[in-house]
């Protein structure tokens, strides 16, 4: 890949080199999933963890139009406190290079530019995937479309909640994208503990789940595979509330004209305020539990 559009940190150039463990993390919940000042609080809680966990942060974001990987504080406040910040997929990533502009990059983005770099891991909270009535509108993320040609090992909470999670389930399977369970049976709800969705298995042991990494790696699987590790259980929030809040705030953005590129945030707000805050809070600690996860993993992957 040609890295003049590149801009990587000393600490992970090294890590490269020298065949470190790195874990890849996204920018897009900095500048769009979390609110200011959690998100500076979680992306920074993130890195520290993955340290902690054995293995190299590396944070993806878009600076004046280059690609930072590892980001700096000043990096870091453009992201979290600008509102003019982009959110980069595939489809508009070279634009925000063309433009010189700040974006932040999602899931589909940041996996797609980290295993360009060789990078096999990669942490976030929720991915993208089938909106609810995605049957009329199509609104699927292109999250789905890149996991299933890009190689990377995806350790997350399963997708955002107020997704279709039965459609998304769903799509995962046709798209060849492996959805395994830590320590779980089912694919886990975001904000809530676990769906009815089985996982195509549960690796209750890293050795395991290390081994079976290694074997796709040695067919030259390519697609990513998911590592489900549900919200932590003292932070999980009932089911059947979450539900209710995304019925009622569903309603009530079809009362207000919301649709489109504002409906998740609106959703995502609504919900947090109905919450009491609560959604927030398995937000933040359902990343960085994912983090530690997914540190320890490179970690052990690296030593067997
Ligand atoms: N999880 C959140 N909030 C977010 C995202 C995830 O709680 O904003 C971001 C991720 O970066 C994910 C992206 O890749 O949203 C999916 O967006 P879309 O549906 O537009 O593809
Ligand atoms: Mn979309």
């Amino acid at each position: 890949m040609d890295k003049s559009y590149f801009d990587i940190s000393e600490e992970i150039q090294l890590a490269l080199n020298s065949h470190k463990p790195i874990v890849a993390l996204e920018s897009a919940l900095i500048s769009h999933g979390l609110p200011h000042p959690e998100n500076i609080y979680v992306a920074q809680h993130s890195m520290n963890t993955v340290r902690e966990n054995g293995s190299v942060p590396a944070t993806i974001a878009i600076i004046n139009g280059r690609i930072k990987v590892g980001l700096s504080n000043e990096d870091m406040s453009i992201l979290a406190e600008n509102k003019n910040v982009e959110k980069v997929s595939r489809h508009n990533l070279a634009i925000a290079l063309n433009n010189n502009n700040h974006a932040a990059t999602t899931v589909a983005s940041t996996i797609y530019l980290a295993a360009n770099l060789g990078i096999k891991f990669f942490a976030t909270g929720g991915i993208g995937g089938v909106h609810l009535d995605a049957e009329n509108t199509f609104d699927i993320s292109s999250d789905l479309s890149e996991l299933s040609r890009t190689s990377m090992c995806v350790v997350c909470s399963g997708a955002k909640s107020i997704l279709d999670l039965d459609k998304t389930f769903e799509r995962l399977e046709t798209l060849g994208i492996s959805r395994i369970g830590y320590q779980t049976n089912y694919m886990p709800g975001f904000w809530y503990y676990q769906t009815d969705k089985k996982v195509d298995h549960n690796f209750t042991q890293m050795n395991e789940l290390t081994s079976y990494l290694k074997i796709r790696e040695s067919i030259k699987q390519d697609g990513s595979v998911l590592v489900f590790n549900p919200v932590p259980e003292d932070k999980a929030i009932d089911k059947n509330l979450v539900q209710g809040w995304i019925k009622s705030s569903v309603n009530k953005a079809k009362k207000n004209f919301i649709g489109g590129k504002e409906l998740t945030p609106y959703l995502i707000d609504e919900i947090n305020k109905l919450s009491k805050n609560k959604t927030l809070e398995a937000n933040k600690e359902l990343i960085i539990n994912n983090a530690a996860l997914a540190g320890r993993l490179a970690a052990n992957f690296n030593q067997n």
